[in-house]
């Protein structure tokens, strides 16, 4: 039995954590089995790898090394936590996944795209996400909730430029993969926004019933 892979993307600040804990709350009242997760992380030695990622250090981090890094936290997850709860029969909802690879290490720092999917191969083989909830904002407003929160780590620092690149890099994704990834306005209330996942919450019980 194999159970559903959910992923939430988005650029900073677009609400994926708080979404994530309502999308689970309403699951679990349905009767379902959920593991709520999140990249990088999600297992002790991947958050160990988190903690390399986030915070700053005294000499600048190569792009590759920071692709590896995601990729290897990526691997220790889905071996850990993400294969299991899948084999289990779980709804597995995971903020951040592979898009994000490609989102921020393609758009924003630049990296060739063949080269994520390389990665993305041999670390996944086949596994993708069977539903993508793509939460989009304009940048400002994004910078501005994370800001709002106090001390930014090393992504958060970057430049209105960097994350403009994201959100276009994801909007590009979602286009192009229109049967997987479903758009999200985050820059409305949070009501709001709950209230246009609706659709969204009762197609991932159509499909949680159909596993
Ligand atoms: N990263 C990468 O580069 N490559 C990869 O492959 C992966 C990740 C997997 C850490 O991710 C960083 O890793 C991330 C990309 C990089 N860096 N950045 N930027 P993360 O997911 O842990 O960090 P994050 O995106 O910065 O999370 P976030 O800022 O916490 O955003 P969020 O989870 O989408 O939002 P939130 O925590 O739910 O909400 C943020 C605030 O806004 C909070 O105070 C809420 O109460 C508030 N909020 C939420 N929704 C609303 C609405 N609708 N209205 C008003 N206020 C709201």
């Amino acid at each position: 039995m194999r159970g559903l892979f959910i992923t939430l993307e988005g650029p900073e600040g677009a609400g994926k954590t708080t979404n994530r804990a309502y999308l689970a709350e309403r699951l679990i009242a349905q009767g379902f089995s959920v593991a709520l997760t999140r990249e990088p992380g999600g297992t002790a030695l991947a958050e160990k790898i988190r903690g390399i990622l986030l915070d700053q250090h005294d000499e600048p981090m190569a792009v590759d090394t920071e692709l590896l890094l995601m990729f290897a936290a990526r691997a220790q997850h889905l071996a850990q936590v993400i294969l299991p709860a899948l084999e289990a029969g779980k709804i597995v909802i995971c903020d951040r996944f592979t898009d994000a690879t490609y989102a921020y290490q393609g758009g924003g720092r630049g990296l060739d795209c063949s080269r994520i999917a390389l990665l993305e191969q041999f670390v996944q083989g086949d596994l993708r996400p069977d539903m993508t909830l793509l939460f989009d904002l304009p940048v400002v407003d994004g910078m501005a909730r994370a800001e709002a929160r106090g001390k930014l780590d090393r992504f958060e620092q970057e430049q209105h430029a960097f994350f403009e690149a994201v959100r276009q890099s994801y909007l590009q994704r979602a286009k192009d993969d229109p049967d997987r990834f479903r758009l999200v306005n985050a820059q409305q209330s949070l009501a709001e926004v709950q209230q246009n996942l609706e659709p969204y919450v009762l197609e991932i019980i159509e499909r949680a019933n159909e596993q």
